[in-house]
């Protein structure tokens, strides 16, 4: 007899988010992630790319704007609802507005990764005036979760890679003057040794959930970490909870990465699949 856990509710995920056709970002790793934590994974895709856009040169890119408006109107009498929103590459400035318009049609939890920028750089398909657009989904976000880079073009802060615990409090402070409510930064590591999240709540408190520093960096890390982070805040995890299954999940993927195959190329993303497959509950 299969074995069913009378608790699970059949909760379910609205991502927002595009498919990257190769390269384990978005939705080909938010999908499998989510569903494999227990929870429905229902998509909005923004766009349509070959591959993701991080060191790959020459990607196709069909935007999705309007059928994401086709979608919005098929699901209005279906009368849908959702345990969570879960947004990230938006392909358009015009996107954010209908981000904007799903969070208040369908009031839920929604963890938003104002993706546009990594390691000090913006992504080469986004703009300064897209960086402008994207500081309006700072207030909507109950959870906001941007990695370094993303938080300092939000706040208008100067880059840098060495940081301490000050430099977090002083971007949380700034984004939280925006209207910001819970913030998880990621990439977070003041030593050689972690890395990890600053989890800062609606009151300002600080945690941290760090995980054992891996030597090379990896792309489609912050999707991985924000799929798993949504998905346990929808089984009833709490925010810090979260946030240290995700880190851990992140480092482990990347150890099975090594594991598998050290000469690896950073950009077609990290083995998760195994530490899926491996997962005990
Ligand atoms: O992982 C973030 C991401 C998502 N989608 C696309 C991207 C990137 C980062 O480069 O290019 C298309």
């Amino acid at each position: 007899m299969m074995n069913l856990n009378k608790k699970n509710k059949n909760k379910n995920v609205l991502a927002i988010h595009d498919i990257s056709c190769v390269g384990r970002c978005s939705l080909t790793v938010a999908l499998p992630i989510i569903s494999a934590f227990g929870v429905e994974c229902r998509l909005l895709p923004t766009a349509l790319l070959s591959t993701h856009t991080g060191g790959f040169i020459d990607f196709t890119y069909l935007d999705l704007t309007n059928e994401m408006k086709n979608i919005l109107v098929a699901w209005k009498p279906l009368g849908l609802r959702f345990d969570a929103i879960y947004s990230g590459f938006m392909a358009t400035a015009e996107q954010i507005d209908i981000l904007k318009s799903v969070i208040s049609d369908y009031p839920t939890l929604s963890v938003i990764d104002p993706v546009m920028a990594d390691n000090g750089e913006l992504y080469s398909v986004f703009d300064q005036t897209f960086v402008e657009k994207m500081k309006e989904v700072v207030p909507i976000a109950d959870v906001l979760i941007p990695n370094l880079t993303e938080a300092c073009l939000l706040t208008d802060t100067p880059y840098r890679e060495k940081i301490d615990r000050d430099f977090i409090e002083d971007l949380a402070s700034s984004l939280q003057n925006m209207g910001a409510k819970n913030i998880v930064f990621t990439g977070v590591s003041f030593t050689e040794k972690e890395i990890g999240a600053a989890v800062v709540y609606e009151d300002g408190n600080i945690s941290f959930a760090m995980s054992e520093k891996q030597p090379d960096f990896y792309h489609g890390t912050g999707d991985i970490f924000g799929s798993v982070l949504t998905a346990e805040l929808v089984n009833g995890k709490s925010l810090v909870e979260a946030a240290q299954i995700a880190s851990d999940f992140v480092v482990d993927s990347i150890k099975a990465t090594e594991a598998t195959n050290p000469a690896a190329d950073k950009k077609y993303g990290v083995n998760f699949e195994s530490v899926l497959a491996n997962r005990k509950k």
